[in-house]
């Protein structure tokens, strides 16, 4: 591990997000503390424990309130206890319009750029401040009283508290990670225009914006330079100049604990589940694709499944030569629009394989279910094929996981030029997901990609990964933050994995 502790120094690190690092949940008569998927929470738990500092982030568990004190407050990890947890309440009403409404159904489709999907309610918006304002009032409490604070904001969720904040704390260093993409002016504009200035405004409240890629970074600038008019920008510096204040704009790609993944994968059990997913869906020479999403319309996963449809009405000869796993988990339930694509997404692999089944093959395997961790290792492990369709993503941080698992280097990576790891990753084979007759050809090419040619694009993806993982990620962004206020900035000595 890196010493993650040097990255922060002297400096208390405030730490600021909607979801929580551990839920406690009631269910019958026991209590159960869980920790929420996905690549964030296990990414920023280490640097918390290992820098004392405080999680600020909303009580969503149905037994937060029994286990925190009369502030919010609890220790965590429950095991080990090394910092603080300090939980914000928020009644049914906020979370439909904070998070189910302003978050989900405004400005999450808006940077995604779907437009039809677009819905800035004003009630949703007027939730979304108030919310906001708890967020930043109890990150002030935490921050007050502290020397040298460093806030550090996480996604579209919060994007007002950095300027309620900044007021209220004049002193601290502020700073917040854009997980999604940024929409150019066209479709920001989108935003009723007083709903698009406070967002810009508020996002300004930072020492430092960082965003996935290149592309987001200029978007959000070009966004202040028509919206913002007392803003003046220098393009050179990526700097904002607005009130008096700076604040710069950088793209930070966000990665994976390499290592982390690369030991789910060799270890015994995942071992053994990859040669039976082999066993199982690669007799006679067939190879085994997979995709892995959260049900999501950005995820492109009905396109997916139209190129597959076509690929095998028009090449018979490809049918039973693949077996496609399809690991979607539901997500945001709650909204109509998802409840709608999960059922869509049932439909459809159900009707293709009504189509194209034969006595001994199905053509998809859907795994409607969050998968394990180690479970999801092994799937990455046993494919000769990934395929990762987003129509748009920040980041895409499966294409990453299935390169760092990939320990067999005998998969190719499929990869939509709109995911943000596009930029990055070099080696996977770019994909149009709205050109479903080019995915449909690309599928079939892939297919017949020879396996040397597969394992030497992987083993260079491999090797980049490794110079390019999550401890890489905290390193920049923590040594530009601090480098913001170089004096009262502790030195920041260089880490190593
Ligand atoms: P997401 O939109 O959730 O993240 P992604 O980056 O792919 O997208 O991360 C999803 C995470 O959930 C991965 O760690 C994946 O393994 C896990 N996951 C997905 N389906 C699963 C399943 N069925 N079972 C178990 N685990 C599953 C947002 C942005 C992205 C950005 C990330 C991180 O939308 O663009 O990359 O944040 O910044």
């Amino acid at each position: 591990m890196p010493e993650l502790s040097e990255l922060v120094g002297s400096r208390r690190l405030i730490l600021v997000s909607n979801r929580e690092p551990y839920e406690h949940v009631r269910t019958g008569g026991t209590l159960e503390v869980r920790r929420p998927p996905g690549g964030l929470v296990s990414a920023l738990d280490p640097l918390m424990r290992r820098t004392n500092g405080v999680w600020v982030a909303w009580g969503s568990g149905n037994a937060d309130r029994d286990v925190a004190d009369r502030t919010g407050h609890v220790a965590v990890p429950p095991e080990d206890p090394s910092y603080t947890l300090r939980r914000v309440w928020l009644d049914e009403s906020e979370v439909e319009g904070y998070y189910q409404g302003f978050a989900n159904s405004a400005l999450w489709p808006l940077c995604h750029m779907f437009a039809q999907h677009f819905e800035p309610r004003t009630e949703d918006w007027e939730r979304y401040r108030a919310v906001n304002e708890r967020f930043a009032e109890a990150v002030a409490e935490e921050a007050r009283g502290t020397p040298d604070p460093l806030i550090w904001v996480q996604d579209y969720h919060l994007a007002l508290v950095s300027a309620t904040v900044r007021a209220l704390v004049p002193g601290a260093v502020i700073h917040q990670f854009w997980h999604i993409p940024f929409p150019p002016p066209d479709i920001f504009q989108l935003m009723p225009l007083g709903m698009g200035v406070a967002l810009l405004r508020g996002m300004l409240g930072n020492d430092l914006l960082e965003f996935q890629t290149e592309r987001a970074a200029r978007n959000f600038l070009a966004c202040v330079d028509e919206l913002i008019p007392d803003a003046r920008i220098d393009l050179e510096r990526q700097q904002v100049i607005s009130e008096g204040r700076t604040t710069t704009v950088a793209a930070f790609p966000i990665s994976i604990d390499v290592a982390h993944y690369e030991s789910l994968a060799v270890e015994e059990g995942a071992t053994k589940l990859a040669a039976t997913l082999r066993d199982r869906y690669t007799k006679r020479g067939r190879q085994l694709a997979v995709s892995v999403d959260r049900v999501d319309y950005t995820k492109g996963i009905l396109e997916r499944l139209r190129a597959l449809d076509l690929m095998w009405s028009r090449h018979r000869e490809l049918r039973e030569c693949l077996v496609f796993l399809i690991v979607a988990t539901p997500s945001r339930s709650a909204l109509a629009v998802y409840k709608e694509l999960e059922d869509q997404v049932a439909e459809q692999v159900e009707q293709i394989n009504a189509r194209y089944r034969t006595k001994g093959w199905t053509p998809i395997v859907l795994i409607p279910e969050n998968v394990s961790a180690d479970r999801l290792a092994a799937i990455y492990r046993a494919a000769d094929l990934c395929l990762v369709s987003s129509l748009q993503d920040g980041m895409n941080l499966v294409a990453k996981e299935f390169v760092a698992c990939q320990v067999d280097e005998r998969g190719l990576l499929l990869l939509s030029r709109f995911a943000g790891a596009a930029e990055e990753i070099e080696g996977a084979t770019l994909i149009n997901p709205f050109n479903i007759d080019g995915l449909a050809e690309g599928l079939k090419s892939a297919l017949a990609v020879p396996l040397a040619e597969r394992r030497a694009r992987m083993s260079r993806m491999r090797s980049d990964l490794h110079n390019a993982t999550i401890f890489d990620w905290l390193e920049s962004i923590l040594t530009a933050a601090n480098q913001l206020r170089p004096r009262q900035s502790p030195s920041v000595r260089s880490i190593r994995v």
